[in-house]
């Protein structure tokens, strides 16, 4: 039971702990009204207190797990690193009662228990994502950060934000700055347009990084592209480029010198602004290139982003090309991950009939797409990665990650409705050890957090899958 005297004690105080106790205080302080001190170690054991400790502890947690001990004497959160800790305390914060989310004081029936007990946790898969298409549709830094928050709460650690499409370019580059004020003015269906200046992004960056979260950024290229021809019309091709004869390539020109410039200055930039390993550069669904040359175009992209030092991430199509063993491939269709993985390079599983959080819940559903599927909840549940495709196993997979097209969503709001509630579901098949993965408890557990989201002001799909109390 918290009392009004309760403080959070860190030992061993690193900015960082300290900055995690803050963030822990800050979610305590509005609904109980205690004062929440933050206090460093005194070195003998408190009663009443939540001790955050970093330390080597015997467990094995790896490096973003973490212990939890709740008694009547006090709450002890161990972990070797700052982004245990982090996972604990959301641990804490889902333990608390609901009313803990409130944003004005309240006091619980059963005052501000934590239920006792010892919690040794770590996740299954080190890279747990989801994707944001801010292209389609833009999405400010404030809208952003409110994604970033779910991300955090169910100890998701990869936003990838795809920052350009053929609708829109979202991402302000000095040295080429028509791609941000000519090519950024548009959205799809003529929505808002939009983009982020370079300290927006820094910012995203930032408040990602305080959350243990890292940013991925995706340009698009070759195909996908449209925003950047608007930008600099000298990057179309004027004359057939493989492939079908008859036709011009749609996207940004692989047999031209300018386009490699372009590229050459805006994975610069990209790269400067992004402390993470990894550029995205997209590469999917590129018709009317030769697959000679479109292989030629995703090597040339490959050693631009590694002479930028940076490993480059492209969609499973990349695997026409000769890729190094540090290249990420990103599963979504199925039908050639398995080439890429002959190659060496490891797979992030984001297969759409499971994981694709644009796809519609039912068919009634008024806000999403349906190519690949109708996603309930269940579905987006009940998977595992691994057995997932014949051949590939644990081994060849680094994790799981779900995109968030945004075709048909103009806002955060819509961008709710359609992650939560499968965005937590996915969260768990990436966390939890499959065997301790129960659909019939999944379910009921998630029942428990909508009031959470309400308090949050979380915007969610009530699926009828799931018994909401
Ligand atoms: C396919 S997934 C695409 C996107 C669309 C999405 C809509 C992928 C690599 N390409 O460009 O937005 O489907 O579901």
């Amino acid at each position: 039971m918290l009392g009004d005297s309760v403080a959070i004690v860190v030992n061993s105080p690193t900015d960082t702990t300290l900055r995690i106790a803050d963030m822990l205080a800050q979610i305590i302080r509005p609904s109980t009204g205690f004062p929440v001190a933050i206090r460093r170690d005194s070195g003998r054991s408190t009663p009443g207190v939540i001790e955050l400790r970093l330390s080597p502890i015997g467990a094995d947690v790896g490096d973003e797990g973490y212990v939890l001990a709740v008694s009547s004497y006090n709450v002890l959160l161990a972990a070797r690193t700052n982004a245990g800790l982090f996972h604990g305390i959301q641990t804490i914060r889902q333990l608390m009662p609901t009313q803990i989310e409130s944003h004005i004081g309240v006091r619980p029936t059963l005052g501000w228990t934590i239920p006792p007990g010892i919690i040794t946790d770590r996740p299954r898969y080190a890279w747990r994502g989801a994707m944001l298409d801010v292209a389609r549709h833009f999405f400010t830094v404030n809208e952003v950060k409110q994604f970033i928050d779910i991300l955090a709460l169910y100890k998701l650690n990869t936003l990838h934000l795809h920052l350009s499409d053929d609708q829109g370019w979202r991402l302000e580059i000095k040295s080429r700055p028509r791609l941000a004020t000519a090519g950024g003015v548009s959205a799809m269906g003529g929505g808002r347009g939009g983009f982020f200046t370079q300290d927006d992004y820094a910012d995203l960056v930032r408040y990602a990084a305080e959350r243990f979260i890292t940013v991925i950024p995706e340009i698009e290229m070759p195909a996908h592209s449209y925003s950047m021809i608007v930008a600099y019309p000298e990057l179309r091709c004027t004359t057939p480029t493989g492939g079908n004869p008859d036709a011009t390539f749609g996207g940004i020109c692989p047999d031209s010198v300018e386009t490699y410039r372009v590229l050459d200055d805006v994975v610069r930039e990209v790269a400067a602004l992004t402390p993470g390993p990894y550029i995205h550069i997209g590469a999917d669904e590129v018709s009317n290139l030769s697959p000679d040359k479109f292989a030629r175009f995703v090597e040339r992209a490959q050693d631009i982003v590694n002479r930028h030092g940076k490993r480059m991430i492209g969609w499973e199509e990349i695997f026409r090309a000769k890729l190094l063993p540090t290249t990420l491939t990103q599963l979504w269709r199925t039908d050639s991950a398995r080439a890429a993985l002959a190659q060496g390079s490891k797979l992030i599983l984001s297969p759409a009939p499971k994981v694709y959080l644009d796809m519609k819940y039912t068919a009634g559903t008024e806000l999403g797409l349906d190519w690949a599927a109708l996603v309930d909840v269940r579905t987006a549940y009940d998977w595992d990665p691994a057995t997932y495709l014949p051949g590939i196993t644990d081994a060849d997979i680094v994790g799981v990650e779900a995109p968030l097209w945004s075709e048909t969503i103009r806002n955060i709001t819509a961008a709710e409705y359609l992650a939560m509630p499968r965005l937590p579901a996915i969260a768990e098949v990436a966390w939890t050890p499959r065997t301790a993965q129960r659909w019939e408890d999944f379910r009921t557990r998630l029942a428990a957090h909508a009031p959470r989201w309400r308090l949050l002001g979380i915007n969610y799909y009530a699926s009828p899958q799931i018994p909401w109390n």
